[in-house]
């Protein structure tokens, strides 16, 4: 029987929805408030809309309470996300965020789970001038964040170039058919002229209108058999249909998610449901109707339930597959089989169709100067005299993509010279790992998760090792929160953090990303999680079936129960050991 109960949809709408429908089209005071010397903020209304434009006001956790017990507020600074649809940048972007990072950022830059770039510390002063650079180098933050369709993911295939190509044009059509028309975005970072009469506003906003969306909404493109982009997270997934290397079309997948409440068994983390499929060339309306119908029905008096997953669980997946065929005035088809194999990323080198496309492993996306490990000054060489691009992975990995014969041997040599395939010799487990970033700059971070993941893997590996399966494919992701931007919930083993150095530790999650997993130990700490994991290591090297998942394996043997729906993930185990 499930726990979770069905959210109210009626009351008095959230503050924010206010704060939209008033702030003229994502404008609000951000131009004022950027212009007040006298702090490093800006107010919490525009704060809010600043989201739309890519960017996040934080401030630096590790010295806030030194700065509050010297009376200094606290040090406030910014946070940019870039929108790169499928993760695709060419070079001289990538060395515009290096210099970014540099001039006017904290000297990294983060690969995110979406596929896209973040530049953490920029001063408000600052703000404008980033923008700007990256402006100049073709690339947009515009509802990089929000309550809007946010960067659009899509699988990374290095094998087939000629599929990536297509598929990746497609995700890019739905990315700018979503894109919102204000003009608010150009004339606050850009200069652009005002289209404002003296009368008010003569923009309109048709996908969304002018209280945009009840909450983020995520779009995401797999290419079976790699489910890279975790279909199943998404509020609206693909899923490409090849049949003799063509592309036929498209498997819709809706209602997806992974963030929560601890202790709110309201809110759950959902995998998405595939309700039918459409040809290539009705992409873009079916996105646009999904969206609306979000538009529509999504909850605006609680944001904890506002997310698409929510609507359709309220209503009912029948419900919704009406709505859309309603409002498309034409049906899906019939969802077309698909088999997915793994949701993690190949590593090395691979030829495609013609090219040559190298992945490498970046622990948690962080592109730094580490000691002994020079990453960012090795990618920026790289970066000066590569001739293809580079691809974001859904797993905050980095490929150096489209290599061609002539220029394979300077890679290399840079490659080498720099290090940066040390992560060959990672463990099965730490190549299928991911954290969010968490501490210092996460505003909602209750544990470590980026800064404390590689320390957790040196002692679980020591496992594995001893139980002789460091080789074993396992996914292992971490989040600071129950927000899930590691998409925690769909990993064999996760760990989502709880207060300072104590986690939620789940299990069973599937291999390929396609099943959530389940609470099996509450609020534990190292000790306890190293305790807690050797016997199951232990028995699973012992008794795995032939190909069988560590996920498969917690399942079988009775540590957790298998969650097939999110209605069902907080229902207490009667079953487990
Ligand atoms: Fe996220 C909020 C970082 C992917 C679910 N996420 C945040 C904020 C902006 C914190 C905040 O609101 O103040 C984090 C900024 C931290 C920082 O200092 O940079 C943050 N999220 C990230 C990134 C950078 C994590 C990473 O290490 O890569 C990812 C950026 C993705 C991007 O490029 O767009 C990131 N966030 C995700 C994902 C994974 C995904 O989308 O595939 C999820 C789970 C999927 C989903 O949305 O259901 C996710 N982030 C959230 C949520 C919970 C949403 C919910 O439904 O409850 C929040 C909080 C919120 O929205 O209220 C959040
Ligand atoms: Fe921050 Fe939580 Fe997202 Fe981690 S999961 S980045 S702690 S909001």
């Amino acid at each position: 029987m499930s726990e979770n109960k069905v959210p109210e949809q009626n009351g008095p709408l959230v503050e924010l929805e206010k704060i939209k429908e008033d702030s003229n089209f994502l404008r609000g005071t951000i131009v004022e408030g950027l212009e007040d010397p006298i702090t490093g903020a800006i107010s919490d209304d525009d704060n809010k809309l600043l989201k739309f434009h890519g960017s996040y006001q934080q401030d630096d956790r590790d010295i806030r309470d030194e700065r509050r017990r010297q009376k200094l507020e606290p040090a406030y600074q910014f946070m940019i996300r870039v929108r790169t649809p499928g993760g695709v940048t060419t070079p001289d972007q990538w060395l515009t965020m290096d210099d970014l990072a540099h001039k006017y950022g904290n000297e990294t830059m983060k690969l995110t789970t979406r596929q896209t770039f973040q530049l953490h510390g920029i001063l408000k002063r600052n703000l404008k001038k980033t923008m700007q650079g990256m402006n100049e180098a073709l690339m947009t933050t515009i509802a990089a964040c929000g309550d809007i369709n946010r960067n659009v993911m899509c699988n990374v295939n290095p094998e087939q170039s000629a599929v990536h190509s297509e598929v990746y044009e497609w995700s890019k059509k739905v990315s700018d058919h979503l894109l919102p028309e204000t003009n608010a975005y150009h004339e606050i970072w850009l200069d652009d002229e005002k289209v404002i009469d003296s009368r008010g506003t003569v923009e309109t906003e048709p996908i969304y209108g002018s209280t945009y969306l009840p909450r983020k909404f995520k779009i995401g493109i797999a290419v079976p058999p790699s489910n890279d982009i975790d279909v199943f997270s998404q509020d609206l997934g693909f899923i490409a249909i090849l049949e003799d290397g063509q592309l036929k079309g498209f498997n819709v997948a809706v209602g997806g998610g992974m963030g929560m409440t601890h202790g709110d068994t309201k809110t759950y983390p959902q995998v998405s449901r595939v309700i039918g499929f459409c040809t290539p060339e009705k992409l873009t309306e079916v996105a646009e109707k999904v969206v609306t119908i979000q538009r529509d029905f999504g909850n605006r008096t609680d944001r904890k339930n506002a997310r698409f997953k929510y609507t359709i669980d309220a209503r009912g997946v029948d419900w919704f597959k009406n709505e859309l065929n309603e409002r498309l005035e034409w049906n899906l088809d019939e969802p077309r089989t698909y088999h997915f194999e793994s949701n993690g990323d190949r590593y090395g080198w691979l030829k495609g169709d013609d090219k040559w496309h190298l992945t490498l492993f970046i622990q948690n996306g962080r592109i730094k100067d580490f000691d002994d490990y020079p990453l960012r000054t090795g990618l920026r060489e790289i970066a000066r005299v590569h001739t293809g691009d580079f691809r974001i992975t859904p797993n905050q990995n980095l490929i150096i993509a489209n290599v061609t014969s002539k220029n394979k041997k300077q890679i290399i040599e840079l490659v080498e010279k720099y290090k940066l395939t040390e992560g060959k010799h990672y463990s099965g487990l730490r190549r299928n790992s991911m954290a969010c970033v968490a501490f210092p700059t996460c505003g909602l971070a209750m544990a470590e998760s980026e800064r404390y993941l590689p320390s957790l893997l040196d002692k679980i590996e020591v496992i594995l090792d001893e139980a002789g399966i460091s080789e074993e494919e396992i996914t292992i992701r971490m989040s600071g929160c129950p927000n899930g931007c590691s998409r925690p919930s769909l990993a064999e083993i996760a760990f989502i953090g709880k207060a300072p150095g104590k986690y939620n530790m789940y299990l069973g999650g599937g291999f390929n990303g396609s099943r959530l997993n389940k609470l099996y130990r509450e609020n534990i700490g190292e000790e306890e999680i190293l305790n807690s994991l050797r016997p199951i290591i232990f028995q699973y090297a012992k008794e795995r079936e032939q190909g069988e998942h560590f996920g498969d394996y917690v399942i079988r043997a009775g540590y957790v129960e298998e969650v097939l729906s999110g209605l069902d993930f907080h229902t207490t185990s009667t079953t487990s050991k």
